[in-house]
C-alpha cells in the first residue's frame, strides 16, 4: 500500500479522501490555490503546497505544477477527486509516465467512455441497451432530419465530446431540428473543441438511475447497486438516493448489463453507469470514470468505503470479495447544500458563512469542508455540504432528512436547504415517483410570480423554519416560565445584541446591527452602557489604544453577560467605571479621545 498520496482537488472531496487515507495510515499531500489558504483540506492534510492563483486553470488544472509537487513531496500516487482533472486522460497518462500511480481507471478506459459515440459503439458490442438512436456522427442538418425520421420525435442532439447535459439540445418538432442541430454543434465546438454530434430519441421525464461499479486490475468486477439522481436542475443534482425505486426486473437487468459493460472495456476502478429508466425499460446513457459526488449514498446502504476500495485497487490489490458479499440495507438520501439564491432563480451566491452548525444524531452524516467564517469563492462550485441520512425505511429516511435540515444552521449566505426541505413534503418525492422533469417544474413554480402554488407555500414555510439570515436573529424570551423563541429583525440601536450565546447561535463575527459594529449605545466619544447592570469587568485602562469593535467592558444584566464594544478606534482618554459598579442605562463607560 502507498505511504503517501497527493490529492489534486479541494473542498469536501479532498477532505473526504484525507479521512479515508488517514484510516489507511497513508500520509496526505494537499495542494491549494491562493483562494484556499484557509481551506479545510489544507488544515487536515499532513502537508500542503501552494500551486497558484484562484483561477482553476492556474492552479487545480495546472498539471505541471501538480506533478512537480508530487515529486517534491515524495507522494507515490495521485487522487483526482471529481471535477478538475478527474476525467482527463492526458493527465492520467502523465501521472503514470512520471512513475506515479493514478488513483482512477486506466487512461484508455477514460477515453473510451469520454467519447459518447465510442461509448455507444462499445455498449452495442456488449449487448447493453442504449437509448434508441445513432452510433455514428451526424454530418449535417439533413442527417439530423433522417435521424428524426428513424428514431422519432422529440429528438435529442448531443455532443459526442460532452456529457452531464452540456451540449444537449432537444427538437420537439421537425421545424426545430435545424436550429437544435446548429446550436448543439456550435456549443460542442465551443465547450469541447469537438463539433461531433449524434442523435437519439429524447425520453420525457424518465428516471435518471446510475449503477455504481467497482473493479480491480485483476478482472474482478462487482456492482454496488443503483442511485436515483433524477432530481436535478440545470444538470446540477440536488437530491440523490439509494436504492433507486425501480421495478425489480429493471434492477436485475441493469445490474447485469452494467457489470458486462465494465468488463467489456476492462474497467479497473470505481465508476458509474448512467441510465435512463422509463417504465419497465432501461437504457445506457454514459459512463462516468471517476468517483462521484453522490457516492456517499451507496456507501451508506452497502457499508463499503468506496474511496478505500478505489485506493486499494489502484495499488493493485484484489477486490477480495464477490458480488454475493455486497449486501444492501436501508435507504440513504443525499441533499446537496449549495450557496444559491432561490429568490434569484437559484443562482450561485458566493459569500462568507457567518454562523454554521451541522446537524447530527442517528443516521446523519455531513460531508463538508465548511466552518464558521468560511468563504465560498466565486472561482469554484457553490457546494457547501452534502447532507446524507440513512434509515431502515424510505419514509423514515425522508423524515430524518427533514429533521436534519431543520437542525442545520447556516447564516450569511442563502442556501438550497429550504428547497430541500420543501422537497421532503412534495408528494412525488414522498412516493418516489418523481422523474428528471420534476425538479425543474417544482423550482419554476417557486421562482415565477403568479398564483400562489402549493410548492411556493411549502418553500415559504420551510424558509420561515430556517435559521434567520442577514440582520434577523433569534432571541429567547421566558414569560411566566414558558420559553418563547422570537425572530427579531433590524434591532434598533441601544438594544442588547451581544452576550453569552445562550440561544445556541454561534457567531464567528461580532453581531452587526444596522451595519454598525457596536451594537451597544454609542454617543459621540463615549462608549455607554446600553442597559442598567453591574460591571463585571473593565477591559481597558486610561491611555490604552482601542480598535473599532474591541470589547471595553462586560456588563451583566438579568444574568446575561453583555460585551460592550468600542464604536470607533482611538485612545481610552477616560475610564468611568470599574468592576463591581452598578451602572444606569446610557451611563458612559469609556471616553475615546
Ligand atoms: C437524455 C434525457 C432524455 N432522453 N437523453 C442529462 C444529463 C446527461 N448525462 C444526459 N441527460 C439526459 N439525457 C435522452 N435521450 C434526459 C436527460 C436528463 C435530463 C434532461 C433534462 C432535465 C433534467 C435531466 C436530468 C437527468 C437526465
Amino acid at each position: 500500500m502507498f505511504d503517501k498520496i497527493l490529492i489534486a482537488n479541494r473542498g469536501e472531496i479532498a477532505v473526504r479522501v484525507i479521512r479515508t487515507a488517514r484510516e489507511m495510515s497513508i500520509a496526505t499531500v494537499a495542494v491549494y490555490s491562493e483562494a484556499d489558504r484557509d481551506g479545510m483540506h489544507v488544515r487536515m492534510a499532513d502537508e500542503a503546497y501552494l500551486i497558484g492563483p484562484a483561477a482553476p486553470a492556474a492552479s487545480y488544472l495546472n498539471v505541471d505544477v501538480i506533478l512537480e509537487v508530487a515529486k517534491r513531496s515524495g507522494a507515490q500516487a495521485i487522487h483526482p477527486g471529481y471535477g478538475f482533472l478527474a476525467e482527463n486522460s492526458a493527465f492520467a497518462r502523465r501521472v503514470v509516465a512520471a512513475g506515479l500511480v493514478w488513483i482512477g481507471p486506466h487512461a484508455d478506459a477514460i477515453d473510451a467512455m469520454g467519447d459518447k459515440l465510442r461509448a455507444r459503439q462499445a455498449m452495442a458490442k456488449a449487448d447493453v441497451p442504449f437509448v434508441p438512436g445513432g452510433t455514428e456522427a451526424l454530418d449535417d442538418v439533413a442527417a439530423a432530419h433522417r435521424a428524426a425520421a428513424a428514431y422519432g420525435l422529440p429528438l435529442a442532439l448531443k455532443a459526442s465530446g460532452g456529457g452531464g447535459g452540456k451540449g444537449l439540445k432537444v427538437a420537439h418538432t421537425l421545424d426545430e431540428i435545424e436550429s437544435a442541430f446548429t446550436t448543439a454543434r456550435r456549443e460542442a465546438e465551443a465547450y469541447f473543441k469537438n463539433g461531433t454530434i449524434y442523435a437519439e430519441r429524447y425520453l420525457e421525464n424518465p428516471k435518471h438511475v446510475e449503477l455504481q461499479i467497482l473493479a480491480d486490475k485483476h478482472g474482478n468486477v462487482v456492482h454496488v447497486g443503483e442511485r436515483d439522481c433524477s432530481l436535478q436542475r440545470r444538470h446540477q443534482k440536488l437530491w440523490e438516493e439509494a436504492p433507486a425505486q425501480i421495478p425489480l426486473k429493471v434492477r436485475r437487468a441493469m445490474r447485469e448489463a452494467g457489470v458486462r459493460a465494465a468488463q467489456t472495456i476492462g474497467y479497473d476502478s470505481v465508476g458509474t453507469i448512467e441510465c435512463l429508466v422509463k417504465g419497465d425499460e432501461f437504457f445506457f446513457l454514459e459512463m462516468n470514470t471517476r468517483i462521484q459526488v453522490e457516492h456517499t449514498v451507496t456507501e451508506e446502504i452497502s457499508g463499503l468505503d468506496l474511496i478505500r476500495e478505489q485506493i486499494r485497487v489502484a495499488a493493485g490489490e484484489e477486490l477480495g470479495f464477490n458480488q454475493d458479499d455486497v449486501a444492501f440495507r436501508g435507504v440513504a438520501i443525499e441533499g446537496r447544500v449549495n450557496a444559491e439564491d432561490p429568490a434569484d432563480n437559484f443562482r450561485p451566491a458566493p459569500g462568507t458563512i457567518a454562523a454554521y452548525r451541522e446537524p447530527a444524531g442517528l443516521g446523519v452524516r455531513v460531508d463538508s469542508a465548511a466552518y464558521p467564517g468560511y468563504t465560498i469563492s466565486p472561482d469554484y462550485d457553490s457546494m457547501i455540504a452534502k447532507l446524507i441520512v440513512w434509515a431502515p425505511t424510505r419514509a423514515q429516511a425522508v423524515a430524518r432528512l427533514a429533521r436534519a435540515i431543520d437542525e442545520y444552521q447556516i447564516e450569511g449566505v442563502p442556501t438550497t436547504l429550504p428547497l430541500l426541505r420543501a422537497l421532503c413534503d412534495e408528494p412525488s418525492v414522498q412516493n418516489a415517483t418523481y422523474g428528471t422533469a420534476t425538479l425543474e417544474r417544482f423550482a419554476a413554480s417557486l421562482c415565477h410570480p403568479g398564483p400562489s402554488t402549493d410548492a411556493r407555500g411549502k418553500l415559504r414555510e420551510a424558509e420561515s423554519r430556517e435559521a434567520p439570515q442577514g440582520t434577523a436573529q433569534m432571541i429567547r424570551v421566558e414569560v411566566n416560565d414558558k420559553l418563547y423563541r422570537v425572530r427579531v429583525f433590524d434591532l434598533p440601536q441601544r438594544t442588547v445584541t451581544s452576550g453569552a450565546p445562550r440561544n445556541g447561535s454561534s457567531r464567528a463575527t461580532p453581531p452587526r446591527v444596522g451595519g454598525k459594529k457596536n451594537a451597544a449605545g454609542a454617543s459621540g466619544n463615549d462608549v455607554i452602557s446600553p442597559m442598567h447592570g453591574v460591571v463585571v469587568e473593565m477591559k481597558v485602562a486610561p491611555g490604552d489604544a482601542l480598535a473599532e469593535g474591541q470589547v471595553v467592558a462586560i456588563v451583566e444584566a438579568m444574568k446575561m453577560m453583555n460585551e460592550i464594544r468600542a464604536h470607533k478606534a482611538g485612545t481610552a482618554a477616560a475610564v468611568h467605571a470599574q468592576a463591581g459598579d452598578t451602572v444606569e442605562a446610557n451611563a458612559p463607560l469609556v471616553t475615546i479621545g
